[in-house]
């Protein structure tokens, strides 16, 4: 894109970044555990167990673009006819997601700031497999006492809570606060998503939870990111510290709903344009669910063979002994029995004698 584009906006085709990429840095197992051992989380494992992983959980600090991505998203899959399916159980939270949307399309109006934690639970279909999803859409605010400052209250438990259920994680982050924003409003996106990142790592059987990367608004920040070689030169800049905890990070772009000047200059949402994107990380995230599922379950049908095979071991071995005994015992008997008719023909023999 040219660099004298209004605003910085990019226009409608020329920006090409929901392709996603996979990063891989190379640094083995051990390295890895190296990094990360030394520090260990300040964040409460709840349970020692294995939590129940049912949702996929969607990560940002405040003003990412959580409330406008996941309503488009689903304002998307509820209408559209592609490959991803999204319903809500409730009512209530479908008028809501798309309200928010309606908001923005007529009366160019972005949505206010969330400001207290609401839970979004969808039925999701895609190619045959269904899914549930919760998610959950928070105040930023929340994100930042949770990862970065690691207080514990009321909000925050229910994050981490959320957290350690997630069977998918999408972390979004609006590459413009990592580039240029305040070494405050950084932290979280640096500082906040290692800690987030660790704490998932670090759950029992968290080490095979999909994670993706998501940068948000790539409208507006298309220039920034090809300046940096698109989005894998951007992430191995800004989010090295991210990839040292997940070396194999899932990369993709999205743009929710664009944003356009008005005649006063106000950054106000355009929907006369496409989406871009929105669907890449919840696919990324059902695929490596389902695998996830399937490996489970071979191990689990693998164990079961395993234990009947022994279980039969044993019991073979059990019936040999049980055999073994048999025969001795009927041979001491013939013995006895041989011996005693040996002593009374003897006896009787001498009578005779
Ligand atoms: N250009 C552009 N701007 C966006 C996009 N998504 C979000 N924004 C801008 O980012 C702002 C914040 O988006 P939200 O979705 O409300 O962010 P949030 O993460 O829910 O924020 P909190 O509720 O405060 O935690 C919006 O008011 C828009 O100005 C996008 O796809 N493109
Ligand atoms: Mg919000």
């Amino acid at each position: 894109m040219s660099n004298n584009t209004p605003h910085n906006h990019a226009h409608e085709d020329e920006f090409d970044l929901s392709i996603d990429a996979t990063i891989d840095l190379g640094l083995d197992g051990e390295t890895l555990n190296d990094s990360t051992g030394s520090t260990a989380s300040p964040l409460v494992l709840r349970s020692g167990e294995e939590p129940t992983r049912d949702r996929i959980v969607v990560l940002g600090r405040t003003r990412a673009g959580k409330t406008i991505y996941l309503s488009r998203l689903y304002e998307q899959c509820w209408h559209g006819n592609g490959p991803l399916h999204m319903e809500t159980s409730s009512g209530k939270t479908h008028l809501a997601l798309l309200n928010a949307v309606a908001e923005m399309s007529e009366k160019r109006r972005w949505p206010a700031a969330t400001e207290e934690s609401t839970y979004l639970d969808f039925q999701i279909t895609w190619q045959g497999h269904s899914f549930t999803m919760v998610s959950l859409d928070y105040p930023g605010e929340v994100f930042r006492k949770a990862f970065v400052q690691q207080i514990e209250d009321a909000n925050t438990a229910e994050l981490i809570d959320h957290v350690q259920r997630a069977a998918g994680i999408v972390l979004l982050i609006d590459p413009k606060v990592l580039a240029s924003g305040t070494i405050g409003d950084a932290a979280d996106d640096d500082y906040g998503m290692v800690q987030a990142l660790r704490f998932i790592r670090g759950l029992p059987g968290g080490e095979t939870v999909p994670i993706g990367l998501l940068l948000t608004k790539i409208d507006v920040n298309a220039d920034l990111i090809r300046h940096h070689g698109g989005l894998r030169g951007f992430a191995v800049k800004y989010c090295n510290n991210l990839l040292r905890i997940v070396p194999t990070l899932t990369l993709f772009g999205t743009c929710a709903v664009r944003s356009r000047r008005d005649a006063l200059g106000k950054d106000i949402p355009d929907l006369t344009k496409p989406a871009r994107g929105l669907e890449n990380p919840i696919v990324f995230c059902l695929r490596h669910i389902i695998a996830n599922k399937n490996k489970a379950r071979q191990a689990t049908t693998q164990r079961a063979q395993q234990e009947f095979i022994q279980r039969e071991i044993k019991e073979d071995e059990k019936a040999q002994t049980q055999d073994t005994r048999f025969w001795l015992w009927a041979n001491m008997v013939l013995f006895a029995g041989l011996a005693a008719v040996g002593v009374l023909t003897w006896l009787v023999v001498r009578q005779f004698l």
